[in-house]
């Protein structure tokens, strides 16, 4: 079978013959594959894997039992290791463990595994955003469009959506929020919203709380870890009747929830999103775990990419500058 193959994608492709690569195969567990930022992460997977004549397998894993079933699975179809988003990062020792009960490198992206100590599992190379300097980017963009408007930083009211079971999510919000405080923004104005899940629905149902419990608020602005969170309080504010032009929403992704908010005719109350790169999520740590499995070269144990603040006036130049397009 595999000879097969072998024999097949030499004479398609020319590959030359000492590349073993189409015997490589690669496992890509998402939290949330619905999610298009994990979508663009599989998409450019995918381009790294095409490149070098590897298989991706792309699996969706939203709970526990699902990463345990996902990494048994990938053990059976012969895999040599995968890269892991984590549904929840507290799973961290029984991923490890599996991974190695299946004999497969692994690596982490966008979520850091914990270990029983509480402390990030550094053996475990991860790839991540540089989730405070990001955070902070939003907070500045926010109170640099407030003070465009024209409104006095303590009249507004700030949506913390919040996960806090998630650091890289409380290094986000508390970044921004910091350079918020650090405008003029009272700390009685900020008010938390936790989410069930870190999708839309569950930011709209929580920010939908926190703006009725809060009619007398005059501007209102919104912060989460990813556009999904902001999207939500948008819809939010929208639902009670609060114009566009009374919330400014930043948030983090830059993947189609946001584009195709920039892309509505008419300007919405989400104002920006700090772009954040799936390429190099996706690209770049496959061709990391393809050159430890086939030169044993480790990847780095720790990376932490940047964000480049967009609204929906350059979005598109941003993402060229990202190679994103
Ligand atoms: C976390 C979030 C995702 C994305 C990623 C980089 O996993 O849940 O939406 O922001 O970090």
């Amino acid at each position: 079978m595999k000879l097969l193959k072998l024999a097949a994608t030499v004479a398609a492709l020319a590959v030359p013959a000492f590349a073993f690569a189409q015997d490589v195969k690669i496992g890509f567990v998402v939290k949330q594959p619905e999610e298009p930022w994990f979508q663009d992460e599989w998409k450019f997977a995918d381009i790294a894997a095409a490149e070098k004549g590897f298989d991706v397998i792309q699996i969706g894993a939203v709970d526990g039992e699902k990463v345990m079933a996902a990494i048994d699975n990938l053990g059976a179809q012969g895999a040599d290791g995968f890269i892991i988003c984590t549904p929840d990062v507290n799973l961290g020792p029984g991923i490890v463990a599996k991974a190695a009960a299946n004999g497969l490198k692994l690596m982490t992206v966008d979520d850091r595994l914990i270990g029983a100590n509480g402390e990030p599992i550094e053996g475990v190379p991860h790839m991540g955003i540089s989730a405070r300097k990001i955070g902070e980017d939003v907070g500045n963009a926010i109170a640099d469009a407030a003070t465009e408007r024209g409104w006095s930083l303590d009249e507004i009211g700030v949506i913390r959506v919040s996960y806090d079971q998630l650091p890289t999510a409380v290094d986000r919000v508390e970044g921004a929020l910091d350079m918020l405080r650090e405008a003029g923004v009272p700390e009685a104005n900020i008010f938390d919203a936790p989410q069930a899940r870190t999708d839309t629905e569950a930011a709209l149902n929580a920010a939908t709380i926190v703006l009725n419990k809060n009619p007398d608020v005059k501007y209102w602005a919104a912060v989460g870890l990813n556009d999904e969170a902001v999207l939500g309080a948008v819809r939010a504010a929208e639902s009670v009747g609060i114009s566009p032009d009374h919330m400014i929403g930043v948030g983090i992704g830059g993947s189609d929830s946001a584009i195709n908010e920039f892309e509505k005719p008419d300007a919405t109350g989400f104002y920006g999103t700090v772009i954040i790169s799936p390429k190099r999520h996706g690209y770049e740590t496959a061709m990391n775990m393809y050159e430890w499995i086939t030169e044993g070269k480790e990847p780095d144990p720790l990376i932490l990419t940047s964000g480049a603040l967009a609204t929906r006036d350059d979005y598109k130049e941003v993402r060229a500058s990202l190679g994103i397009e």
